[in-house]
């Protein structure tokens, strides 16, 4: 048994976590001041976990320090490969050739890249709203124009706009669609039949597509991940991102897999891309891989039970806030819009009136107004602390 319950200090770790709130979240310096002291905040915004790396992948870290050099790394031997592509087997049913793996230093960063190569100048990114920032971060930072797909909500439960997705991917301009699977912040898990529908979409309308799966592994109990380019395994303009950043808190470690199937873009992918690892980090996700599991399975009943704890705990105490147990992710998207005017600074009020770090709002570029999105990957005690000072706050307002 894993003790998720244990309260990790991560100060003087430079965790953004912990000391890159006031640049991240409110584009400010040192000199922004709150009512809280630093340390009494209760965290629940950037997504990683307040629980420890499980020590199968310390282990694999340390026999990698014993060999003592640290020289230039690229992963050259086939057992990296073999370790991911085999939890890709178990776990998903889908596979791939060893040729066609890449690697990133993130997914990110990854994505920064593969829009310059994808996209001519003129041409467009198109996504799901609301989204992780970077998505329409990659897309400006190479002067492409991002187009902008709004999921619907109903009763807290999100869907895909079909005819709004195929009006919009049908403009000859659009070039790229980037999913998130399962997506981040609604956490949901799309079925194959909806994954079915985007690809046909895309492949109607010759798109490339690139498939973030980065949230794959961190489902609710019961639930199935099913990769894109399992339901289109002939279609090579489909690159599939996974990492084991999220899955096993990680992300500082910077190691993401990247899949190309197709020759041309991963040539310039090869020629462009600056080829090397970190031998930590290669041990440490190899080993994720092939002894991790245990570990996710026991992580994956405790976020079970943090997201129970938080349904119920909404419902008695903020009765106006809509939220559904996500089906993925350890991140609650939460509608507390009954309570606030429009243009109120969601992340600002709650982290001056509760003492609790989130995001939320424009954070996620659009169709998130009102909503406050809750990192629930910590320990119970926390959590609970953190959800009596959300509601505290908004009931006192
Ligand atoms: N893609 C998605 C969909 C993500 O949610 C994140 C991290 C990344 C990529 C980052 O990938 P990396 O470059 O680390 O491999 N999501 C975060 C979030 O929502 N808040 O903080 C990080």
């Amino acid at each position: 048994m894993y003790n998720f319950n244990e309260i990790i200090d991560r100060r003087n770790t430079n965790a953004m976590n912990t000391d890159g709130f006031r640049e991240y979240i409110f584009h400010a310096d040192k000199t922004m001041t709150f009512p809280y002291k630093d340390e009494e905040f209760v965290r629940m915004w950037v997504a990683d976990m307040e629980f420890a790396t499980p020590d199968v992948i310390i282990e694999g870290i340390k026999e990698r320090l014993d060999k003592s050099i640290f020289g230039y790394t690229r992963i050259l031997s086939d057992d990296y490969y073999n370790a991911f592509v085999d939890w890709c087997r178990r776990r998903y049913g889908w596979s791939f050739e060893r040729e066609h793996l890449v690697m990133s230093n993130g997914i990110i960063p990854a994505l920064f890249e593969l829009v310059d190569y994808i996209c001519e100048l003129d041409e467009k990114v198109i996504f799901f709203t609301p989204s992780y920032a970077y998505f329409k971060y990659a897309a400006d930072f190479h002067n492409r124009e991002s187009v902008f797909t709004d999921l619907v909500e109903e009763e807290g439960d999100f869907y895909v706009d079909f005819e709004n997705l195929e009006a919009k991917a049908s403009d000859e301009k659009t070039k790229l669609f980037i999913l998130c699977n399962p997506h981040n912040p609604t956490g949901r898990v799309w079925s194959e039949e909806e994954l079915r529908r985007m690809g046909e979409i895309c492949i109607e309308n010759d798109l490339w597509i690139i498939s973030d799966e980065i949230h794959c592994d961190l489902l609710r109990s019961g639930e199935k991940h099913i990769p894109l380019a399992k339901v289109f395994p002939d279609y090579d303009k489909l690159i599939t991102c996974m990492a084991p950043s999220k899955t096993f808190n990680m992300a500082g470690l910077m190691i993401s897999n990247i899949i190309i199937p197709n020759d041309d873009l991963r040539s310039i992918w090869l020629s462009r891309h600056y080829n090397f690892d970190n031998p930590l980090s290669v041990a440490g996700a190899q080993a994720a891989y092939e002894k991790g599991e245990p570990w996710l399975e026991e992580l994956t009943e405790y976020l079970d039970e943090n997201f129970r704890f938080t349904k119920e705990y909404l419902s008695a105490n903020l009765p106006k806030a809509v939220f559904n147990i996500p089906q993925a992710t350890y991140l609650a998207w939460v509608d507390v819009g009954e309570y606030f005017k429009k243009d109120e600074d969601l992340p600002m009020f709650f982290a001056y009136e509760a003492g609790v770090l989130l995001e939320g709002g424009n954070m996620f570029v659009q169709n998130s107004d009102g909503y406050i999105r809750l990192n629930l990957a910590c320990p119970k005690t926390i959590l609970e602390e953190g959800l009596k000072r959300i509601c505290e706050a908004v009931n006192n307002k």
